[in-house]
């Protein structure tokens, strides 16, 4: 894989559409143009209605074709892109035209990776370009639009730019020897250390809604067997996704429904019904719904109204903050209403009553764990790790001026603060992340 070479993918998705669309970047996608559909020399941001020929100048289909001129292109190199009829057989044979002509297929998020490299974008915007891709609910895509449009990126030069001033000032205080430096300066430049490792502590403490958002919510059904967990799966899902039956111990493995709810995205777990068992495959269920339980944002935690609660799971409520973390849930009111348990949720999972509230519950649950979410949100854990760092030097720096260390020591705090926010954005060292990152897109982006 190199560089240098013109590279070109289908950038829309394969198999039978009304249009495909291919990209073609590089040195060589002017002369593509010229091969393919005999314009020589080509206006940038324009679009041509031609016909397109293969190699052996037979007509292929008819195509819309346009053209950009590095350095103003996504890629920032010269692109040309192709609009042809979405059939198998035209983009099989745009393909072998293009890799005749000398162009390579692109890896995944070649051209993104690209854009980066020629200072189109930063890292930060990238992710936003591949979350924007991946996005499932309302929720998910405001964010990464966010994210594309630059707002992390913004706030990462605001704190450096800071970092950089409070630097420079540091610098100027090397000047004074030490019994001339006025009290006041040094009291200044601590109160704006202070505010700034203030600012990104806030920053950092926002419950990973970022990254939760962007993963999914996640949340897990728990409760004794045949309380009708994957019952209550189904109906949230609406539709038969677990299996369902009057046996008590049909849940093994855990089983994952995505659903949106009210625009948010959620991981919905289906669990292992818990009690004592020896089935050996049984209880390495219940292991994982144990597992899941800790792990999942939300519990519900399922009763069977025609059954006295059973202990494990009034422990698991319990255990768990009550109902910060879990919601008590009590189904088969259909049947039976005499269990009471504080603060639960009443539904039949087989008639659907109860459903619609349980859901709304949900979605307001979700609402206040976002709505405590920064402008600038962290969506990945390495612009945590990094903010973090930062912050961690920028205590340092300011413990070492309390101590009255010299401005040069407490420089170089600040100076590592600078660098880990500059991993952020991509702006230093960070060629051991760019083919995990990259890796994440789809072809032709
Ligand atoms: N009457 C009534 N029966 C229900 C309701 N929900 C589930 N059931 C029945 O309860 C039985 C168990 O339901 P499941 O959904 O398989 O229960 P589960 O909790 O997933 O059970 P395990 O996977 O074995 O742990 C089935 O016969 C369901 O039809 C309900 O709201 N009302
Ligand atoms: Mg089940």
């Amino acid at each position: 894989m190199s560089g240098s070479d013109t590279i070109y993918a289908l950038s829309s998705a394969a198999g039978r559409a009304g249009v495909a669309v291919f990209r073609v970047s590089g040195a060589n996608a002017k002369f593509t143009l010229g091969a393919m559909a005999g314009v020589q020399n080509p206006k940038a941001r324009h679009a041509y209605f031609l016909k397109l020929k293969n190699q052996n100048g037979e007509h292929l289909d008819d195509a819309l074709v346009l053209y950009f001129t590095g350095p103003n292109s996504f890629t920032g190199e010269d692109v040309a892109e192709f609009h042809v009829h979405g059939g198998r057989a035209i983009i099989t044979a745009v393909q072998s035209c293009l890799s005749s002509l000398g162009c390579r297929m692109a890896e995944p998020g070649e051209f993104t990776r690209r854009a980066f490299e020629n200072g189109k974008l930063d890292l930060t915007q990238a992710e936003g370009i591949a979350d924007i891709i991946d996005a499932e609910t309302e929720s998910q895509r405001a964010q990464a639009l966010k994210q594309m449009g630059g707002a992390l990126s913004l706030l990462t030069h605001r704190w450096r730019e800071q970092l950089l001033r409070i630097l420079a000032h540091l610098e100027a205080d090397i000047d004074f020897p030490d019994e001339d430096l006025p009290p006041e300066i040094t009291k200044q430049r601590l109160k704006n250390l202070n505010e700034l490792s203030a600012e990104m502590a806030a920053h950092l403490s926002d419950k990973r809604g970022g990254e939760r958002l962007r993963d999914g919510f996640s949340i897990a059904v728990l409760g004794a067997p045949n309380a009708g967990k994957s019952s209550l799966i189904n109906a949230l899902a609406q539709r038969d996704a677990a299996i369902v039956s009057a046996r008590a111990g049909t849940t093994r493995d855990i089983i994952e429904v995505h659903l949106d709810v009210a625009g948010y995205p959620v991981i919905l777990a289906d669990t292992a019904g818990l009690r004592d068992t020896g089935d050996e495959i049984e209880s390495e269920g219940i292991k994982r719904a144990l597992n899941r339980a800790a792990e999942a944002d939300l519990n519900i935690v399922l009763f069977d109204a025609t059954a006295a609660p059973d202990e494990t799971s009034l422990k698991l409520l319990n255990d768990n903050n009550g109902r910060d973390k879990s919601f008590a849930v009590v189904n088969k009111i259909d049947v039976a209403n005499t269990t009471k348990l504080p603060n639960a949720f009443y539904i039949s999972a087989q008639s659907g009553k109860g459903i619609a509230e349980l859901l709304d519950a949900i979605a307001a649950r979700l609402k206040t764990m976002l709505d405590e979410q920064p402008a600038a949100p962290l969506t990945r854990e390495r612009h945590r790790e990094a903010l973090t760092h930062c912050q961690q030097h920028l205590l340092r720096a300011i413990t070492a001026y309390q101590a009255g260390k010299p401005p040069e020591l407490v420089g170089e705090d600040i100076r590592l603060a600078t660098r880990a926010l500059a991993r952020i954005t991509g702006a230093v060292d960070v060629d051991d992340i760019l083919d995990i990152i990259f890796r994440e897109f789809c072809i032709g982006k």
